[in-house]
């Protein structure tokens, strides 16, 4: 039968790469899967169409990458991610597959435009922020580097909500990507893997005479697979990001339905719905919600079904799993497949625990992506009990193990047991999602040098002093396709001109372009793409928001989720300093060069100073836009929804590029690297890969500030008193007072004095303490503008410099020092 039908298989070829090829196909999706004639078709169904013929010439090649992984029986990896954050993926398709001019040019044929069809695609947002947008970057970098890669998520069905101001205050809205159609995803119901949760667990002995535990769940859900291709650059290859979608199981429904339960047997089912219907919006900061602990298990579950049972051979010896597979867990979020595998191993596969755990031992590795302790993912033992009885059981065998190897290797030292054990005790029972991914993983990583070297130190010492050789850094990247290539056009094509197209791939050859720095014509070509990139920006401010931008100013830009750690609120004391010396009559304001302050970020639903500080900086924007004595001199402005769509046309406007964390908070950041790549300089504290950019790029093409981490540290021993900085600094003080006073909210002192009180009386964060640095390296920044030659100099090195921070490096690093795995393709 399967013989039978290999042999009927016709080759699947893509339809022909011509503008007639191109436009034959788009019609025909127009026709026949559209079901309407040019003249009816409204621009959705166009895009529709387009998207449906551009996947089409990657479906030879994803068939085939499919065909080549299972026959080569190479080793995966297995990306384990609670969220991607794709961005639109017309055009990345587009790139892809070289198509972008034929099918500019076929669309014009038919009096239809590339761009507004391109308008009509609602990015799937299914990540929050910087953990999401990585996980994006390395599936892009692996497919196009040929490493087998199965990147494994929750397809929401709504993402990250879409963020609107009312009165300069967040309003949320419900993100319904799905609503117009999705064309890039492929759902095979057929394949859905059964999801147990609840009930309890029991003993009893096996056929042969084993004592043995099992699982007796309560309820259950299906987990249908959406399959999204991952193309890469214009390779032949096209791996698979297979997000899992909750339906409610038939067997469930029947049940609660016969025994006449009729109302509760819709609500089950929109129960088990519900386990995929949103992403949740906290970033750094998780909530501990019974339903994200229900989305953690539920898409690890289905993925190591999936791979067991759909990727390996059907009689695959699972004691050579290691050899096939690497499960990288995108932070702490799929920890839980851990127990997974082991109960799969133990209680189906009817295995010795210790061979069990040499096994799965080997197929994880865990990437950490924070410092923040209160972003440490711990699940109280009584909910993880409740919905996970057999995997805690499992926890606790693990962890009873571990223990007693530790306390063997230090007798005695019962409080460094206590410091490891999975299990804290304080303030509430809890299981340390870290401490297992730690105990579980072949390795731990870091995500910049300073994060790995602080984790080793400071989060995880107990355990990088066990295990020294456990961890390891690999600082993060950013995909040059997306955020060179496709957001900048115009830099993409001088570089390319200067250099040749082969730094696309190859993105350390940027260096080629160091000499040119010093090129007075190719600083003026730099020039006039930055000056293009603004008019740009300044058109799509105008259609989206409305905003106008001033032409010929500074852009001085600060786009990431509102934290408190990330320190915006730095950036408003700034615009407010600023405002206060100009109005006051201190400050000339021709004496600086004009400066536009752009801010783009979401704050979490729930997340009260977070969503004080963003009506704080549209109150402040109000306030000095419309202020006469400042016109011209200074304009904050702050669209709405900053995604990974704006983030594409914003990014190569910007001349300056703001990373202002304390130190040592801020895992690595990727954002910087974006900017750093399309010529912005960047001001920034020695903190995440900030440090690192500013070794690659040069001191002298960096604006430092800021306390270090270890001034930090001691700083804050010592007994941290903002309210002395307040009063020492006069500058400060004003600043402060302005806002104090009510001015940016009609009077109102009550508006913002959370904001002021928690700034004098607390600042977590040391706001205060770097103030006064930030403010000279501001003034820094200023006079380095003035001199356009040198700007334009250090800018052009930044982009030479910054080739590192691609992400097909990282790729590099991860597959040499975690996954030792061969790519398909040679290096
Ligand atoms: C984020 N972590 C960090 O805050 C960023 O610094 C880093 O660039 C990205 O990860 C990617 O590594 C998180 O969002 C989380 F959830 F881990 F806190």
């Amino acid at each position: 039968m399967t013989e039978n039908r290999a042999n009927n298989s016709a080759p699947v070829t893509a339809p022909h790469h011509s503008v007639e090829g191109f436009v034959k196909e788009f019609l025909r999706e127009l026709h026949y899967g559209q079901g309407v004639t040019m003249e009816r078709a409204s621009v959705n169904d166009q895009y529709l169409a387009l998207a449906r013929t551009v996947r089409e010439y990657l479906m030879a090649r994803w068939l085939e990458t499919v065909r080549r992984q299972r026959d080569a029986q190479a080793k995966s990896v297995a990306y384990l991610s609670a969220e991607y954050l794709l961005g639109r993926q017309l055009d990345n398709a587009l790139l892809a597959t070289d198509m972008a001019e034929i099918v500019e040019e076929g669309l014009a044929s038919l009096g239809i435009e590339l761009a507004t069809l391109r308008d009509q695609e609602v990015e799937p947002g299914l990540g929050n922020g910087g953990l999401g947008r990585l996980a994006a970057c390395f599936v892009d970098s692996l497919a196009t580097m040929s490493v087998p890669c199965i990147g494994y998520g929750i397809r929401y069905e709504y993402g990250i909500f879409r963020q609107t101001f009312v009165d300069g205050f967040q309003v949320e809205k419900a993100d319904s990507w799905l609503t117009l159609g999705a064309p890039w995803e492929f759902p095979h119901p057929e394949s859905a893997v059964t999801v147990h949760f609840g009930g309890s667990t029991e003993r009893y002995t096996d056929d042969d005479g084993v004592e043995r535990s099992r699982w007796v769940p309560a309820w259950d859900v299906l987990g249908v697979p959406y399959n999204y291709m991952v193309p890469g650059y214009q390779n032949g290859r096209v791996n698979t990001l297979r997000l899992w979608s909750a339906q409610a199981t038939e067997a469930f429904d029947l049940a609660i339905f016969n025994s006449g339960e009729y109302v509760d047997a819709v609500r089950s089912q929109t129960f088990a719905e519900n386990i995929s219907k949103v992403l949740y919006p906290e970033d750094s900061t998780p909530q501990g919600k019974e339903l994200r602990l229900q989305q953690q298990y539920f898409f690890v579950a289905c993925s190591i079904r999936d791979f067991i049972e759909n990727v390996l051979p059907d009689d695959f010896d699972l004691h050579r799993l290691p050899e096939r597979i690497i499960f990288q867990l995108n932070d702490t979020h799929p920890v839980i497949a851990v127990p997974e595998l082991m109960r799969i191993l133990v209680d189906e596969k009817k295995w010795d625990w210790d061979e069990a755990w040499a096994v799965t031992q080997k197929c994880f590795a865990y990437t950490c992506h924070t410092l923040l302790p209160e972003a440490l993912e711990v699940w109280p033992v009584a909910l993880l009990g409740k919905l996970l009885p057999r995997h805690l059981e499992i926890i606790y065998r693990i962890n009873d193990d571990f223990l007693a190897e530790v306390a063997q290797r230090y007798p005695g030292d019962e409080l460094r047991l206590r410091r490891m054990s999975i299990i804290a005790e304080h303030p509430e029972r809890s299981v340390r999602m870290a401490y297992l991914a730690t105990i579980a993983g072949s390795k731990v990583n870091g995500v910049a040098a300073l994060h790995s070297q602080l984790l080793r130190d400071k989060v995880l010492p107990d355990f990088s002093e066990y295990w020294p050789d456990k961890f390891t850094n690999v600082t993060n990247g950013v995909t040059p396709r997306r955020f060179v290539r496709l957001a900048n056009p115009a830099l993409s094509e001088l570089i390319t001109d200067a250099i040749g197209p082969g730094w696309i791939t190859d993105l350390a050859r940027l260096r080629e372009m160091e000499p040119l720095a010093d090129d007075q014509e190719f600083r003026e070509k730099f020039r006039a793409v930055k000056a293009h990139n603004k008019q740009r920006l300044s058109v799509l401010l105008q259609r989206r928001d409305g905003i106008t931008l001033p032409a010929d100013a500074m852009l001085d830009v600060m786009v990431k989720r509102l934290h408190e750690y990330k320190r915006q609120t730095l950036k408003v004391l700034h615009i407010v300093s600023l405002y206060e010396q100009i109005i006051s009559g201190e400050l000339d304001p021709t004496s600086i060069p004009p400066r536009v302050f752009a801010f783009g970020a979401k704050a979490a639903p729930g997340y009260k100073m977070a969503k004080q500080t963003i009506a704080l900086i549209n109150h402040v924007g109000r306030t000095v836009n419309e202020d006469p004595r400042v016109k011209g001199a200074l304009t904050v402005v702050f669209p709405p929804n900053y995604n990974v769509t704006l983030a594409e046309t914003l990014i190569p406007a910007a001349d300056l590029s703001e990373q202002i964390s304390l130190a040592g908070k801020e895992a690595s950041g990727t954002g910087n690297m974006k900017f750093a790549l399309n010529g912005a300089l960047t001001i920034g504290t020695d903190d995440g890969a900030n440090v690192e950019i500013r070794e690659l790029v040069g001191d002298e093409n960096f604006f430092l500030f800021g306390l270090l981490e270890p001034e930090v540290e001691e700083l804050v021993t010592a007994g941290y008193q903002p309210s002395k900085f307040y009063e020492e600094n006069p500058t400060l003080r004003r600043a402060i007072d302005r806002i104090a006073s009510g001015t940016f909210a009609g009077g109102d002192r009550t508006v913002f004095e959370p904001i002021v009180s928690n700034l004098l009386y607390e600042d977590r964060f040391l706001v205060l303490a770097d103030f006064q640095s930030y403010l000279d390296a501001q003034a820094r920044v200023d006079a380095a503008y003035q001199d356009t030659e040198a700007w334009t100099r250090s800018a052009i090195l930044n982009v030479a410099r910054s080739g590192y921070f691609s992400s097909d490096r990282a790729m590099w690093d991860y597959i040499d020092r975690i996954w030792h795995s061969q790519p398909l393709v040679a290096r």
